[in-house]
């Protein structure tokens, strides 16, 4: 009689690793085919561990989107290099981003060996191999001298922007991770609760406006929903500036920058969600919350 071997579904939570802006972020958005997670081109977007889920027949990855690890001691930046250590502790598997277009220095070095004592747990990603300055023959060096136990085999050339070499390090990543039962339902690509999505969102669009410090002194509030008549979900949120003097920036000239904010995240919003988002945007201070622990506590959850 002829047996029919059943494959056993793998399951595991993969914590997504690197220095600021080596594209973690743009590449879990990638890997799940959905908006999961904020981008722009400033450093330090990502502040929470953010959860994306990618379901296939071989079974369920749970992305764990991190905060970049860099060499500072600014409470704030102490605080997201916990939140990654974290992650990465708690994780089964974790996938190592480089950003293949800089010569990988002391920090990368540093994000290196502290993975050193997990390397038998750690797949990398050589990404923006879409940019002619991407070197993957340097990555690949930088590994070999400073996370030498990885194998050769398990470091591959991406382009999260484009999505080109994923399908490659998903499977690697399914071959790796152990059985086991789906930790969501299937139909689930990320569980953040929609009222922090729409956070992160204003968020985004905020960030990719205003430039140099201000975006690192920015956090947004959703103060009130309601969901109206014609599937429209009404939002009122905050932007939350760190010093009065912030405030002028955000609102711009005539509040044309604070309209602007609005509308693109209201554009965001509306591809996101199935609702029509209506939103009322408005900007207030929040006295140095990055030196205030409580504040602190709040925003990042940690
Ligand atoms: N050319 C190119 N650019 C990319 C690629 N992936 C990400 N980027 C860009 O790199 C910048 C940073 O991307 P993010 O995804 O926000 O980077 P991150 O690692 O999540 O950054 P933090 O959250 O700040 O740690 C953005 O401007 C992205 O558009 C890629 O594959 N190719
Ligand atoms: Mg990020």
């Amino acid at each position: 009689m002829e047996v029919q071997e059943s494959k056993q579904k793998k399951a595991a939570f993969v914590a997504v690793v690197g220095r600021p802006s080596a594209g973690k972020s743009t590449l879990v958005n990638s890997l799940c085919g959905a908006k999961v997670a904020i981008v722009s081109p400033v450093p330090q977007t990502t502040r929470n561990a953010i959860r994306g889920i990618v379901n296939r027949s071989e079974g369920q990855l749970v992305f764990v989107d991190t905060p970049g690890r860099h060499l500072s001691e600014r409470k704030l930046n102490r605080k997201l290099t916990e939140t990654a250590g974290r992650a990465a502790a708690e994780a089964g598997l974790i996938l190592y981003v480089l950003d293949a277009t800089r010569p990988p220095g002391i920090e990368e070095a540093a994000v290196a060996d502290w993975l050193m004592p997990s390397a038998g747990r750690v797949v990398a990603a050589a990404n923006k191999m879409d940019s002619p300055r991407a070197d993957f023959a340097e990555v690949k060096a930088f590994l070999q001298n400073h996370l030498q136990p990885l194998e050769a085999g398990r470091c591959f050339p991406v382009s999260a922007l484009k999505n080109e070499g994923t399908g490659e390090l998903l499977a690697c990543l399914f071959d790796l991770a152990e059985q086991g039962e789906p930790f969501y339902p299937e139909e689930y690509y990320t569980d953040q609760p929609p009222e922090f999505r729409i956070a992160e969102i204003i968020r985004e669009q905020a960030i990719n406006r205003l430039r140099e410090e201000l975006p690192h002194a920015l956090y947004v509030e959703v103060a009130d929903t309601e969901m109206r008549e014609g599937n429209r979900l009404w939002v009122r949120a905050f932007i939350l500036t760190e010093r009065d003097s912030q405030k002028g920036i955000v609102v711009g000239k005539g509040g044309a920058m604070i309209k602007a904010i609005r509308l693109a995240a209201q554009r965001e919003l509306n591809l996101v969600f199935d609702w029509k988002v209506e939103l009322d945007l408005r900007v207030k201070t929040a006295h140095d919350w990055r030196r205030n622990d409580a504040a602190l506590r709040r925003i990042l959850g940690a």
